[in-house]
């Protein structure tokens, strides 16, 4: 399969401003007629070349005059027309059948709906085009449909007109006065209801604002609209950046192959960022519908108004609005736990990718399909890249890089370069060696040794670097790394505050002085930097920080580094005192000084997955052993102290207020724990919490304590449940996603089942994500010894390929890990990564996925 490097670049042959689309609408056979006005890019005699993906030319006009077949061409799906002069109108026709399109890329339908997902290479399933995001084009669009089945027609832009026709069909004319590349064409046509509201821009224009769902629906969609209007006032307060157009749409999906997509003045989304009720949203719902309603919208400038040069630079439109998000987010809620909670994603999902053969740079250099690119390295890493110019910029200045970036490239398609050079100018610094973060792939290492000399009563941190090697990248050259630490009193628990360290060869020392006595380092404060930290610190340091550390992610970070030693050790074979431990999180617990979501997050365990991450080789069932035992009893000493905080955070009423999500969250880890010390009535208790709760966050919770053990209870609740919600498919997903993320010993038998339950479908990604995605995060359900894990979803693969490449592929990378599952594993894994790409006729997607990940 063809490579596409980011070395061979070269800017587009022919430039398209402008194109009128035509429209007419149909679940089994849509025409779309197109106009381009093309016009020549540079001395050159290349003939015009338009994308096409299963397209059929069936008229190619150029100037108004029909094309004979001998006159155009094709070219592995592209459409080659010569022409000779400087500019020209190109005119061709298609049909499409929306219906059959089960790739969910192009023009498709979903329930009911017909609705378009362009990026990154859709927009050529619709029509012939120079599908690549540097040809900006002014778009004009007629949709014409029949009225009663499609009353709503929708497209980018500004609604110019609208009328009717015979025979029951109707037309609307939308244009779009700001230039945009075709990943960002949308279309919507459908029995749609409207929330209708409208938000008044900092220049005093009133933006008429519609949220498009079902009509039964509608009752869901207040907490999207409330985030909509908050972060078009947060990114005026913030970024100074106001919204341009007269209306903002956004239209909820079920069948959606990402979260959503922010398409020019019509973001279309997967329902579940849309649709939120206490009755069947948790808390983390509802706040992923705040934070991708805000990064949807934050792409209007990070994204669309400065677009992206070529897909190599995917981050420098994900990146930056995954860390505007984040911080509108942080703003919005609590930011300390905000970040632990991001740092967990990062962690989970990046931090794993780095380490794996699917390792990349956050601007790669070449790839088989850009669908594939879509990953947590652009998007979180690169948010994380973001934070450190920012963090390095302070806040006044990183905003004068903004501002001279926004100012520079408004209306261009831009590089990750131009992002890094306007921060240099526009904030006044030099990020020669930071470049690197775009250019060298894996996690560095960071080893930090603090000594004290008593006689001089100096401290000397010294910091040793390094960066793993990644596919393609053996040598690797050191990170300017900013890192934030603190050296605090062991006696008074008090620091001198704040530091910012630059960490830029492989071996640096710091001195601090006037320390009479040996202090103890708190470092990546904030987790200012996206690295792995090794220090010496012993569990009372650990225990220490805990309960001393005055920056809440240090904090949180020594809690779970207090775990996380005691979990390997013991995983390892060794006896590991957990003392420490439990009465670190009884002084967690109970520290009046702590707020409940924030004393909910330090308590936790760390994950499975994450204490493999820490081993050079998994033990699946060792780690589950190690880490049950030690939840075990954590619950069982502190049993009291679980029953009390489960009683004082039962709410008489729900609200959404912070304190009452804090609550919750503090009320379901109390619960954990109080079923895993054992006691008899403990499935009894959950069972009492899943029947009474007024909410889906305690309801779903007690569900997953009862799906992890073996009780009546549990067979009698996961009914209930699905007896409740099964005609509410995002509600449905939770159910199957439940009992695939159970730690049961039976999971893998259960998900096999499961896979044939007539609820199960290959047709939404959202339900497979819910069943087969949740089981391969599941690890010890998925190492299951058997290797029964890998077969299933690798049979899931195999399915899947055939209808929804795209989908498919996002279920590879956990067979790919096999290099750290120990020989046996190993062998099981790779078998079926070679099983799948022996598949004949396999896409390109799983191709790139199931190769890379063998190698
Ligand atoms: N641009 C694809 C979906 C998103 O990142 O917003
Ligand atoms: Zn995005």
């Amino acid at each position: 399969p063809l490579i596409v490097r980011r070395q061979d670049y070269r800017p587009p042959d022919w430039l398209v401003p402008e194109i009128t689309l035509d429209f007419s609408l149909d679940p089994v056979c849509t025409q779309v007629r197109s106009i381009l006005t093309v016009r020549r890019n540079g001395e050159h005699d290349r003939p015009l070349k338009l994308d096409g993906d299963d397209l059929t030319p069936l008229e190619v006009k150029v100037d108004g005059q029909a094309l004979t077949a001998d006159q155009w061409s094709m070219e592995g799906g592209a459409l080659i027309v010569p022409l000779s002069g400087a500019a020209h109108q190109v005119e061709t026709l298609v049909e499409l059948a929306p219906e059959n399109n089960s790739k969910l890329m192009g023009l498709y339908a979903s329930g009911g709906l017909l609705c378009t997902q362009c990026e990154a290479e859709g927009f050529r399933r619709i029509t012939f085009f120079p599908d690549r995001p540097d040809v900006l084009s002014r778009y004009s669009v007629r949709l014409e449909a029949d009225r009663a089945r499609y009353p709503i027609l929708l497209a980018n832009g500004d609604p110019i007109e609208q009328g009717s026709l015979p025979e029951g069909r109707h037309w609307a004319l939308w244009t779009d006065p700001f230039p945009k590349p075709c990943y960002l064409f949308a279309l919507v046509a459908g029995d749609l209801a409207c929330n209708a509201d409208s938000f008044v821009t900092m220049s005093g224009r009133t933006v008429k604002l519609g949220i498009w769902v079902k009509e039964a629906d509608l009752p869901k969609t207040a907490h999207a609209m409330q985030a909509l209007k908050n972060s078009m006032a947060w990114d005026e307060r913030v970024y100074g950046r106001e919204y341009d157009l007269d209306v903002f749409n956004i239209v909820a999906v079920a069948d959606f192959n990402f979260g959503a997509m922010e398409n020019k003045g019509l973001n279309i989304f997967n329902s579940r960022y849309i649709l939120a009720d206490p009755d069947t949203a948790t808390d983390i719902d509802y706040d992923g519908v705040e934070g991708v309603v805000a990064h949807e919208y934050f792409h209007n400038w990070s994204g669309n108004r400065v677009t992206c040069r070529d897909w190599f630079q995917l981050s420098l439109k994900e990146g930056f609005t995954v860390f505007r998000d984040q911080d509108f987010s942080a703003d919005m809620g609590s930011a300390a736990v905000k970040r632990i909670e991001d740092v967990r994603v990062l962690r989970a999902a990046q931090f794993q990718e780095d380490s794996g053969p699917l390792a990349h740079p956050v601007r790669p250099e070449s790839y088989m399909e850009i669908s594939n690119f879509y990953t947590a390295t652009i998007y979180n890493k690169g948010a994380e890249l973001i934070r450190m110019m920012a963090l390095m910029l302070g806040r006044d200045r990183f905003r004068a890089g903004a501002d001279l970036y926004f100012e520079r490239h408004d209306g261009q398609a831009a590089t990750c370069e131009d992002f890094v050079r306007a921060m240099e100018e526009g904030g006044g610094i030099e990020l020669a060696q930071f470049r690197r973060w775009y250019e060298q792939a894996g996690t560095p290492r960071v080893r930090a040794l603090l000594t004290h000399d008593a006689a001089s009563q100096t401290a000397e941190l010294v910091l040793e670097q390094t960066v793993p090697p990644t596919p393609g990248q053996p040598d690797k050259q050191p990170m300017a790394i900013p890192l934030r630490i603190s050296l605090f009193d062991r006696e008074s628990g008090t620091s001198r505050g704040d530091e910012l360290l630059m960490l830029t060869e492989a071996r640096q020392s710091f001195l601090f002085s006037k320390f009479a006595a040996p202090p103890l380092l708190s470092i990546n404060r904030g987790f200012s930097a996206p690295v792995v930290i090794e220090t010496d610190r012993t569990q009372a340091d650990l225990a220490f920080l805990s309960a001393h550390d005055d920056d809440p992610f240090a904090r949180y970070e020594a809690m779970q580094q207090l775990m996380v030693n005691v979990l390997v050790g013991r995983v390892g074979g060794q006896a590991v005192d957990d003392a420490a431990v439990v009465a670190a999180i009884r002084n967690t617990a109970t520290d009046p000084s702590l707020d409940d979501a924030f004393i909910a997050e330090a308590i936790r365990l760390p994950s499975e997955a994450y204490i493999g991450d820490q081993l050079t080789e998994v033990d699946p069932d060792a780690i589950h052993a190690a880490r049950e035992s030690l939840q075990h009893r954590i619950g069982a000493e502190l049993e009291p102290l679980w029953r009390d905080i489960h009683a004082r955070t039962q709410a008489n009423s729900f609200s959404l207020s912070a304190a009452a999500k804090g609550a919750r969250k503090l009320r379901n880890t109390a619960l954990l724990y109080l079923c895993a010390s054992g006691i008899e009535e403990g499935a009894i208790v959950a069972f009492s919490q899943f029947s009474a709760a007024d909410n889906m966050t305690e309801r779903q919770a007690a569900l997953a304590i009862l799906a992890n053990g073996s009780s009546a209870e549990r067979e009698a609740a996961l009914d209930i449940f699905y007896n409740r919600y099964r005609d509410d498919a995002l509600t449905l997903d939770k159910w199957f996603q439940t009992q695939a993320f159970a730690f049961h010993p039976d999971t893998v038998d259960l998900v096999e089942e499961l896979g044939r339950h007539p609820d199960f479908t290959l047709s939404n990604p959202n339900r497979i994500r819910s069943l087969y995605g949740a089981f391969a995060g599941n690890q010890w359900a998925f190492h299951h010894r058997s290797g029964k894990g890998y077969r299933l979803v690798a049979d899931c693969i195999i399915a899947l390929d055939k209808i929804n490449p795209q989908t498919a592929a996002r279920l590879v990378p956990p067979l790919g890990r096999w290099r750290r599952f120990g020989e046996a594993r190993a062998g099981l894994m790779r078998a079926e990564l070679q099983r799948i790409l022996a598949q004949p006729g396999l896409s390109r997607d799983v191709t790139e996925q199931a190769s890379k990940s063998l190698d």
